[in-house]
């Protein structure tokens, strides 16, 4: 009979004396403290039990533990902790044996660790992630995965927190015996039998040595973690922790335990949970529980860049695609597009030439009519980002395309209701807004319109899973969230370089920060006859009290200094280089503006440069809330992660202002204000938070 040891764990042994550890606690096995408790009371039993001679650790469900309870984060935890748990277990004084399947993950992989034999299901996943949560594996993972794996591939295993295969774990030594059954705790209970035969005893990880743990190999990590880690700490914190796996066991953990303690503290901790969760509250909206419409087939219109990347997305994520274009050659040119973004996964040996043309043979077509689309289940528009040319398009496909499909537009800043407007079935249209390389990148805003039905935008969010991206729902609005944020805090810089700010510091004071690049790199990547064109677009309507910024860019259209496309922009790239020196005319060109706009240039320090960005983000970002544009502080956040190069560590703008105070933002936008009221005016959902001493975090808890 199986002996309660907690409200999740049991014991229970065998005839022939096997105790089986058995936790449940779904969704993931996370060690919360009734997981703790129980695994503790479980192992002090085992090693007075007379009739028990050997332990299974054994999870039900879909996983082994699938690490701490990343919830419990930033609370007291209560007693036992983890890494009491899991040197209780190492000290056994019978051999315990782990069985692990599904993902074996951070806590839960310690756990196997401190075991003394391991055993997995093949096709099952373990790994250190800690240090995208901005911590280390603190429960002895960083001084026994070394001895288990060597020093070198423990580095890179905790550095990069990558999920490894059992069948790589198993060929690095960490692990055992692997079993192809699918049934763990059979396969545990059979492993237990033979090593009981073989006379097995304890094997404790912690006693053996690490041959390859030496000061030049941490010496070569530190400086290689400090090149990549952009900004974030937890990865220096783990060479740090790994490093002790050079001194005895128990000084090693001991050592452990105090960089743990300092992870602990650091604010890019919650920064990263905040992201974690983040990522998966985004799914909760309003149509969560509506079933999807049907999703098999995607009729893509339009094969450059966007249209090519949409299309590999969709077959990456195993959908039937059709592209359609104006002619033959057109059509040629975007499946020559799509074949281009192949092309470095076939080079680097991911994927067969064979394997992509029969992938291709089988899902992918290509058309010169709209007819193909006739039987689609979901059409995506992907032409130039004109409205008249838009409706163009849904009109003809409004014309074709088989009831109940689903229409959506790849729109960055258009009005969908608009465009929903000349079919005869709003209810179907929906925007994806996809980020270039689509294939690439994670985001996905689906812009629900005033009509969108419900199963419409379940089914975006269904494409959006299938593609392995993050879906953020967004309202109908220029630019939506990303890039209606954006176009403010891209406006405050422009503001600023008018005012006196050199455009290269200004550029050096983001990426300071932890952006990958600054507004004015990326405007050179994109291509500054974007903004240029878009700009026109908009001078009919565009208010006449608000300031005109943009006149320097203006001139750089004007001399034909594209960006990278004409090798020239803000910086030099000759040759066709992808990065190079500032281009030397530039500063005589905006002084030249500012002298015709009768501006005295004045000085901006690093600082006043990031202040003014992250309060036009802030205060942008909170109308965009405020007016119902983005359902939840948290969806700007991830919105940002994902789509905008916001440095994951700082967790968001939102996340990041309520870190700075929200009331030390509202003084510097009401500061700014006072020479250019218009731009500065505070969003009154900021103002609001801070009367009531309230957070952005306090409106994501609902
Ligand atoms: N703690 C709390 N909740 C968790 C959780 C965890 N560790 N893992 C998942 N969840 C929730 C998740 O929020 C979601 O909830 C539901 O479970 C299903 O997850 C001392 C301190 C295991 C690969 O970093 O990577 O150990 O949204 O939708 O796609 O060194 O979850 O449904 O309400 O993601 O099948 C290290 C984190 C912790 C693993 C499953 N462990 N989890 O993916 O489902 S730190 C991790 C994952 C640690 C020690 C330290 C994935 C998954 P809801 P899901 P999935």
């Amino acid at each position: 009979m199986a002996e309660q040891m907690s409200d999740v764990v049991t014991y229970e042994v065998t005839e022939d004396g096997v105790a089986i550890i058995r936790a449940d606690n779904p969704p993931v096995n996370a060690l919360g403290y009734q997981n703790r408790l129980g695994l503790w009371n479980a192992i002090e039993k085992f090693d007075a039990d007379a009739t028990a001679k050997i332990a299974l650790v054994h999870c039900d469900g879909r996983t082994f533990f699938a690490g701490a309870d990343i919830s419990e984060f930033g609370g007291v935890r209560a007693d036992p902790l983890l890494p009491q748990v899991c040197d209780r277990y190492e000290a056994a004084t019978k051999p315990v044996v782990a069985s692990m399947h599904g993902t074996s993950l951070g806590g839960g992989f310690e756990m196997g660790l401190a075991s003394h034999y391991r055993i997995a299901q093949k096709k099952s996943k373990v790994g250190l992630p800690e240090v995208h949560l901005g911590i280390i594996p603190g429960a002895g993972g960083t001084q026994r995965a070394p001895r288990v794996m060597g020093a070198a591939n423990a580095l890179e295993a905790i550095t990069t927190g990558r999920h490894m295969s059992a069948v790589e774990a198993h060929e690095l030594g960490a692990i055992d015996r692997l079993d192809d059954s699918g049934d763990p705790l059979a396969a545990g209970l059979a492993y237990c039998r033979e090593l009981l035969a073989e006379g097995a005893g304890p094997r404790r990880t912690g006693e053996r040595p690490v041959p390859d743990a030496t000061p030049e190999l941490f010496a070569e990590w530190t400086e290689k973690v400090k090149k990549t880690a952009k900004g974030q700490n937890s990865p220096l914190y783990c060479v740090e922790a790994v490093s002790a796996c050079m001194l005895p066991i128990a000084e090693g953990l001991e050592a452990e335990r105090a960089v743990s303690a300092k992870t602990h503290s650091d604010p890019q901790r919650p920064a990263l949970v905040h992201a974690f969760f983040g990522e998966r509250a985004v799914n909760k909206i309003p149509e969560a529980k509506v079933a999807p419409r049907k999703l098999e087939t995607v009729g893509i219109i339009g094969g450059g860049t966007m249209g090519a990347g949409i299309a590999a997305a969709a077959l990456n994520a195993g959908l039937s695609v059709v592209m359609v274009e104006m002619n033959a050659e057109a059509v040629a040119r975007g499946e020559k597009n799509l074949r281009r973004n192949y092309a470095s996964s076939v080079a680097k040996g991911r994927m067969t030439q064979a394997a992509l043309d029969g992938m291709l043979e089988a899902k992918f077509s290509t058309s010169a009519s709209y007819d193909a689309l006739a039987d689609v289940d979901l059409v995506i528009e992907a032409v130039f980002e004109k409205m008249e040319v838009k409706k163009e398009v849904f009109g003809k496909i409004d014309a074709i395309v088989r009831e109940g499909a689903v229409l959506a537009s790849n729109t960055s800043y258009l009005d969908v209701d608009e465009i929903a407007a000349c079919t005869k079935r709003p209810q179907d249209v929906i925007g994806l807004h996809f980020f270039s390389p689509a294939h690439i990148m994670r985001l996905l805003e689906v812009v629900v319109g005033d009509k969108t039905a419900p199963d419409v935008v379940a089914t975006g969010f269904q494409l959006a899973k299938m593609m392995k991206k993050v879906a953020v729902r967004a309202g109908v609005c220029d630019g939506f969230i990303g890039n209606r944020i954006l176009g403010a805090y891209m406006k405050a810089a422009n503001m600023m370089v008018e005012d006196g700010a050199d455009p290269y510091e200004v550029d050096a004071a983001v990426r300071s920060f932890g952006y990958p690049m600054g507004p004015f790199q990326m405007g050179d990547l994109a291509g500054l006859d974007i903004g240029y064109f878009n700009r026109r677009g908009k001078d009919a309507t565009r208010d006449p009290e608000t300031r005109y910024s943009e006149g320097f860019l203006d001139r750089m259209y004007e001399n034909g200094w594209l960006g990278q496309k004409t090798e020239k922009g803000f910086y030099d790239y000759a040759g066709g280089a992808r990065s190079g020196p500032p281009n030397p005319e530039i500063p005589a060109m905006i002084e030249a503006e500012r002298r015709k706009l009768g501006i005295n240039a004045k000085p901006f320090s690093r600082e006043d440069i990031l202040r003014r960005y992250i309060a036009a983000m802030t205060n942008e970002a909170a109308k965009v809330v405020g007016e119902g544009i983005a359902l939840r502080p948290v969806d700007v956040d991830m919105t940002s992660l994902f789509g905008y190069g916001y440095p994951r560590w700082r967790g968001g703008p939102m996340h990041h202002a309520d870190a700075v105070g929200l009331d030390v933002i509202l003084n510097d936008i009401r500061e700014f204000a006072k020479d250019d009221p218009k731009f500065w005016e505070p969003a009154p959902l900021l103002v609001k938070l801070v009367e009531e001493g309230r957070s952005f975090a306090d409106l994501n808890k609902g």
